[in-house]
C-alpha cells in the first residue's frame, strides 16, 4: 500500500526544506518506501475534510489504508517501526534512538520555534528587543548541551537513526538565524544529514513542487 502524505501547495519558504513534510519524505526515502503527495492550500487545511485528518489543521498528514496519522513524531516513528532502516534491532539501542526523537521534538524544537516566533511574528512589538536575547539564550543553552553530548561523533548514538533524522530536521530550522554556526560540530552534524542521498531526494521532491519539475519517480 502506497502511503499518501500532505504538503503545502504554497510554502512560506518556497520549498527549501523547512516545511515539516520534509522529515516525513526523508524517513520514507531512508526506508525506500514510495509515497504520494497531496498538496493542500492554507484554506483547505482549515476545512472539515482536512481537519478530520489533522485536528489542528496543519501539514503533514499520513494516510495508509485505514490508518490516518498527524504529528511528524508519530508519523516518522510509524514509518521507522514498520520498515527497516531507521531504528536499530537491539532493544536498548532502539529505545535510545526513540528517546532522541522525543528529545528533538520536546526539548530542542520548542525554543527554536519560540525564536522563530520572536523574530517573525513579534518583531514589531515594543518589548521584542528585550525578549529576543532571552529566547536566543534558551536556544544556545540547548545547543551547548547537545553539542557537548554529540562531541566528535557522527551521530547521536552509534549508527544514523530516526533520532538523528528528527534532530537534524529540527536544527535545520535554525540555520537562517546564524546561531547554529556557533556550534561547529552541530553544523557538521546537520550537513551530514543533508548529505544523505535520502535527504537529497526528499528535498528535491519538495522543491520540485515549487519549481514545477517533479523528480523522477514521484507521482503527482
Ligand atoms: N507538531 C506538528 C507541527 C505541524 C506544523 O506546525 N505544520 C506547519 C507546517 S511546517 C503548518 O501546517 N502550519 C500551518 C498552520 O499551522 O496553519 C508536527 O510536528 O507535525
Amino acid at each position: 500500500m502506497i502511503p499518501t502524505i500532505t504538503a503545502f501547495e504554497r510554502s512560506p519558504d518556497g520549498g527549501k526544506g523547512l516545511a515539516r513534510d520534509t522529515r516525513v519524505r526523508w524517513a520514507l526515502e531512508e526506508v525506500g518506501q514510495p509515497y504520494e503527495v497531496r498538496l493542500v492550500s492554507f484554506r483547505a487545511m482549515k476545512e472539515p475534510a482536512h481537519l478530520a485528518l489533522h485536528p489542528f489543521g496543519q501539514i503533514p498528514t499520513y494516510e495508509e489504508g485505514d490508518l490516518a496519522l498527524f504529528e511528524t513524531g508519530a508519523i516518522v516513528f510509524h514509518i521507522a517501526e514498520h520498515r527497516a532502516g531507521l531504528l536499530p534491532d537491539d532493544a536498548n539501542a532502539r529505545a535510545r534512538a526513540i528517546t532522541w526523537m522525543f528529545a528533538a521534538l520536546s526539548t530542542v524544537e520548542p525554543p527554536i520555534l519560540e525564536l522563530g516566533n520572536a523574530r517573525v511574528l513579534e518583531g514589531d512589538k515594543p518589548w521584542n528587543k528585550e525578549r529576543l536575547p532571552l529566547v536566543a539564550e534558551r536556544v544556545r543553552n540547548r545547543l551547548k548541551q547537545l553539542s557537548a553530548r554529540l562531541g566528535d561523533a557522527d551521530w547521536l548514538d552509534g549508527a544514523f537513526s530516526a533520532g538523528d533524522l528528527m534532530m537534524a530536521s529540527v536544527l535545520l530550522r535554525l540555520r537562517m538565524s546564524g546561531i547554529l554556526d556557533e556550534y561547529p560540530n552541530l553544523c557538521a552534524y546537520v550537513a551530514r544529514g543533508e548529505a544523505r542521498p535520502a535527504y537529497k531526494r526528499a528535498f528535491d521532491a519538495q522543491h520540485a513542487v515549487f519549481t514545477g519539475k517533479p523528480p523522477a519517480g514521484e507521482k503527482k
